[in-house]
């Protein structure tokens, strides 16, 4: 049967506009993981024609942490927008969300352009800065499950990103202590060894899988190199805090 794109894509999207669960898409449509990068990218459309702007890339399953939460193994990618950015120290509403959860990562801000198949040490040398990062993720799927064509099509869970302070990219990434507090307490500790053993290795595999689609990292954008930690379920009146060792902290709370 013939996969109708850009229904399969307003679905998606209709489901994170109104914050409300789908059925996952795999139960009825049969789609290859190149058809699923399609929705995906038409449901961006969808939010490019509302006005929003793309501003990056999100990576997703780059740590085993994060697969083994998911039973998902291979690594995926998402496309970021200006709407999806929320301000750090900002308070964001679950109305407003499916049944968001909230994990630790690291950003990237780009200074030069990104095309192709890289090294990690070439990927690096286009970085203009680095910060700790929360992304929150809501799965529009019930329950929050969902197989690896269906995360990829639903833009990989990414529903909004929270950038803290900006720092040089001087200091050597490979094993700096993450801790994401909730309400002042560890909730969960961890590397940014975690991700892939380095987390330039998440920015090279950024740049060599959105070559695959036709796409180049561009300067300006922001890449998300993905969950450092297990992800936690955010509950009324959190607040969250993201500390990496030697980058600061970045934080959101949830209304009450
Ligand atoms: C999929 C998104 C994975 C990450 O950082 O690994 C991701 C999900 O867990 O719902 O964002
Ligand atoms: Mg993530």
């Amino acid at each position: 049967m013939a996969v109708d794109i850009q229904k399969l894509a307003k679905t998606v999207d209709d489901a994170a506009v109104k914050a409300t669960a789908i059925p996952q898409l795999s139960k009825k449509s049969r789609m290859t993981l190149k058809q699923a990068y399609r929705v995906q990218a038409a449901s961006i459309d969808r939010r490019l024609e509302r006005g929003e702007e793309r501003s990056g890339m999100k990576m997703g399953f780059t740590s085993r942490a994060k697969m083994v939460q998911m039973g998902l193994s291979d690594m995926i990618w998402g496309r970021l927008t200006d709407g999806m950015l929320v301000e750090d120290g900002a308070v964001i509403n679950l109305k407003d969300y499916v049944h968001p959860r909230v994990e630790p990562e690291i950003a990237y801000l780009l200074g030069a352009p990104l095309a192709g198949p890289t090294t990690p040490m070439a990927a690096m040398a286009a970085v203009e800065a680095v910060a700790p990062a929360l992304e929150i993720i809501d799965s529009r799927y019930r329950a929050f499950k969902f197989n690896l064509q269906d995360v990829v099509a639903d833009n990989a869970s990414s529903s909004g990103y929270v950038i803290g302070p900006w720092c040089p990219p001087d200091m050597d990434l490979d094993n700096l202590g993450v801790v994401m507090e909730v309400n002042g307490r560890p909730a969960t500790i961890g590397s940014s060894a975690a991700i892939l053993g380095h987390p330039g290795r998440s920015l090279a595999a950024a740049s060599r899988m959105a070559a695959e689609a036709g796409e180049i990292l561009e300067a300006g954008w922001v890449v998300m190199a993905g969950g450092v930690t297990e992800a936690v379920a955010l509950e009324k009146g959190v607040s969250v805090r993201n500390t990496v060792q030697g980058l600061g902290s970045v934080g959101f709370r949830v209304k009450g």
